[in-house]
């Protein structure tokens, strides 16, 4: 029987839950994932670093800060063509959302009008829409929302303990406020965190409380464990165990049954069998494509074997855009093929 998602989570039962047994652990994720969705199948956006480097805040987990010297090449606002050329090329390989983030504090008045003729071409190719953009004004969610933006994607990254250690330039209720913009603009919320920047257990669960306790659940909720980048305070962290990794997916799934959880940056770092684990804890969305924003991620090519091999198939879009909710071929085809070679 399904329950209600709840929005009271109290530390104590995400801490009970952390604390169960690996496998019972995995099976109530499990279980709790096939009441809501397809257990085989993945949601898949393609990532674009619109605008890229030379950015105001501090993250210390960031290769795109101003604030540390990690070698990374700047770049200007992408021009529209570029952009649609992304988004067609991340179609024809298979992805049905196409996300944009640019490096910035908030986008500026001047850059506004550009970013939202991106949003108007990349739905008219008949991709779903996300974007990341940094701190939002309720004026620029709402322009977003008619330019047909499906998604926003803030993440809150860390517990409101632990945060002022990860970033200065920038407040955990600031994120809370731009969330709250774009959830009322009537924008599909994506937000979530990284792990492995060094925090305690605590503040794995402070995070997922904040996100499971939020008025209403994130459609999306990335976790992603940290690309350590060299340059920034965090390039020497140690690894968090990657057990701790699957338990994080896990908990996020039982706190939030209906929500899409990302298995998001770090799985160049991962292998097979670990992110196979993830996708028995409840991971249903990955990006795809063998570019994050400015780091490697896993060549699409091998992730259509993963998931020949896994038996999983890429969802369907789902949104109120162009071509709501039908995949035509040559979406999907490479994916097709990669299937009918392993035997499926
Ligand atoms: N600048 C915008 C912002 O921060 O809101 C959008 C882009 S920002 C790169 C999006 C998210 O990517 C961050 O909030 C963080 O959770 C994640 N991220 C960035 N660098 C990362 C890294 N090295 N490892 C893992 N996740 C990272
Ligand atoms: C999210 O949660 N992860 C993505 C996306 N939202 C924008 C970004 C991951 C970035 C990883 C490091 C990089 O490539 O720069
Ligand atoms: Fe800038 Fe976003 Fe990187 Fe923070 S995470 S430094 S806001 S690009």
């Amino acid at each position: 029987m399904s329950v209600a998602p709840r929005h009271d989570w109290q530390n104590h039962e995400i801490e009970s839950l952390f604390q169960l047994p690996f496998n019972d652990l995995l099976f109530r994720a499990q279980g709790i994932h096939r009441q809501h969705f397809d257990p085989n199948a993945v949601q898949v956006s393609t990532l674009l670093s619109i605008k890229t480097g030379a950015c105001p805040e501090d993250c210390k987990y960031c290769s795109q800060s101003g604030h540390y010297n990690t070698g990374l090449e700047k770049e200007k606002l992408l021009a529209l063509e570029t952009v649609l050329s992304e988004a067609e090329n991340a179609k024809t390989n298979g992805a049905t959302r196409f996300c944009m983030g640019a490096a910035w504090k908030h986008p500026s008045a001047k850059d506004f009008p550009l970013v939202l003729a991106m949003v108007r071409g990349v739905r008219e190719l008949g991709l779903e829409t996300c974007m990341t953009l940094g701190q939002l004004s309720a004026e620029q969610t709402d322009a977003l929302r008619e330019a047909g933006l499906d998604y926003y994607n803030h993440n809150l990254d860390t517990s409101r303990e632990y945060y002022d250690k990860i970033i200065t330039t920038r407040h955990f209720d600031e994120r809370l406020d731009t969330l709250a913009h774009v959830r009322a603009a009537g924008i599909k919320v994506c937000s979530g965190g990284i792990v492995g920047m060094g925090e305690q257990a605590r503040d794995r669960v402070g995070l997922l409380r904040e996100l499971a306790n939020l008025p209403q659940h994130p459609e999306s909720v990335p976790i992603n464990n940290l690309v350590k980048i060299k340059g920034t305070p965090l390039e020497n962290v140690d690894d968090l165990d990657p057990f701790d990794f699957i338990r994080m997916i896990a908990v996020a799934r039982i706190l939030m049954p209906q929500s899409h959880v990302r298995l998001s940056a770090g799985r160049e770092q991962m292998n097979d069998q670990m992110q196979a684990l993830c996708f028995f804890a409840g991971a249903n969305s990955i990006f795809y494509g063998d570019r994050l924003l400015t780091t490697a991620n896993p060549l699409a090519s091998s992730d259509m074997q993963l998931f020949a091999r896994l038996g999983i198939h890429p969802e369907p879009a789902k949104h109120g855009s162009v071509n709501s909710g039908q995949l035509e071929p040559p979406q999907h085809a490479q994916f097709h093929d990669a299937m009918t070679s392993a035997g499926h």
